[in-house]
């Protein structure tokens, strides 16, 4: 069970993360310059950070600073804050960076409360997030025990629920890393999948992926390589909405691996994956 600090509200905490998501959507939307280029790159020449990225954070630290004074803060671009509340804001200022780039409308702003230190592989939880992709209007939030939900424009809220399908008929979400090795790597995995599953979509942002799964737009999902931004949201997203998330062996998802899914086909699918990722071996480390 996991142990709030005294006088957390999770849906109180899934509102705040929803207001200031849609307020740093409208950001990267509305103030994104005419001939955006690359500010930086990060692992790799292909892992790139906008000036809207760091823009878009920023405002979620000064936001959550004035709302949520003593919790923390860990984002995936520069700028934190240590808090003495409990409470960590894990924040992808921009998740789907490359999309963004390339205005596929398919990138999000995702944040979500946790417990424990998201510094540290299975030692936190999320409480309460949401995703936002502010081109479509489409919005995602979720709390400890409260559901997921989905709302679109100015609809009312849809509360989400994942639905069985065998693997033979599931449409699978995937991503792929920036280091060329990663990608070799991913790319072996990848065929020991694709002919047990209906087929595969790559959309690029792994938290409207999670969110995906939620909705029943994907069936199943897996990934290596994420980090805590960008799946802390989606986890709990997902998780609320009744599917399984953790990594190869059952624990709390990680960098190694995430798989999210309906028990039974995220089972399956994990099976796949543990006879694939021992038959394609460990990844070549240069
Ligand atoms: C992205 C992830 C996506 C992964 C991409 C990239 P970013 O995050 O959300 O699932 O496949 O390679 O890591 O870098 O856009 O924040």
């Amino acid at each position: 069970m996991t142990q709030l600090p005294a006088g957390t509200d999770p849906a109180e905490l899934a509102r705040t993360a929803l207001a200031v998501a849609v307020e740093a959507g409208d950001l990267i939307v509305d103030d994104r310059p005419a001939r955006l280029g690359v500010a930086e790159t990060k692992s790799s020449s292909t892992d790139v950070v906008t000036v809207m990225d760091q823009r878009s954070q920023d405002h979620l630290l000064a936001r959550l600073g004035e709302l949520r004074p003593d919790d923390g803060f860990a984002g995936e671009e520069r700028g934190g804050r240590t808090g003495e509340s409990g409470i960590t804001w894990v924040v992808d200022p921009i998740d789907g960076t490359v999309n963004y780039l390339y205005e596929i409308p398919a990138y999000s702003v995702s944040l979500a409360a946790v417990v424990g230190d998201p510094r540290t592989d299975g030692a936190w939880q999320p409480v309460a997030g949401a995703v936002v992709n502010p081109v479509t209007g489409e919005s995602y939030s979720a709390w400890l025990g409260g559901g997921a939900w989905r709302t679109v424009g100015d609809a009312e809220p849809q509360r989400l629920q994942v639905a069985e399908t065998s693997l033979a008929h599931a449409l699978c979400g995937t991503g792929f890393g920036y280091d060329a090795d990663r990608r070799a790597w991913q790319a072996a995995v990848l065929t020991h999948v694709l002919p047990q599953v209906r087929d595969i979509r790559r959309f690029g942002s792994a938290a409207l992926d999670l969110c995906r799964v939620a909705e029943g737009s994907l069936d199943v999902y897996y990934e290596r390589g994420l980090n805590p931004w960008d799946m802390a949201a989606g986890w709990l997203v997902a998780t609320e909405a009744g599917a399984t998330v953790s990594d190869l062996l059952g624990g709390p998802p990680r960098a190694e691996m995430t798989i999210a899914g309906p028990p039974a086909l995220h089972a399956a699918l994990g099976a796949v994956l543990t006879d694939a990722v021992e038959q394609v071996g460990p990844e070549r480390v240069r």
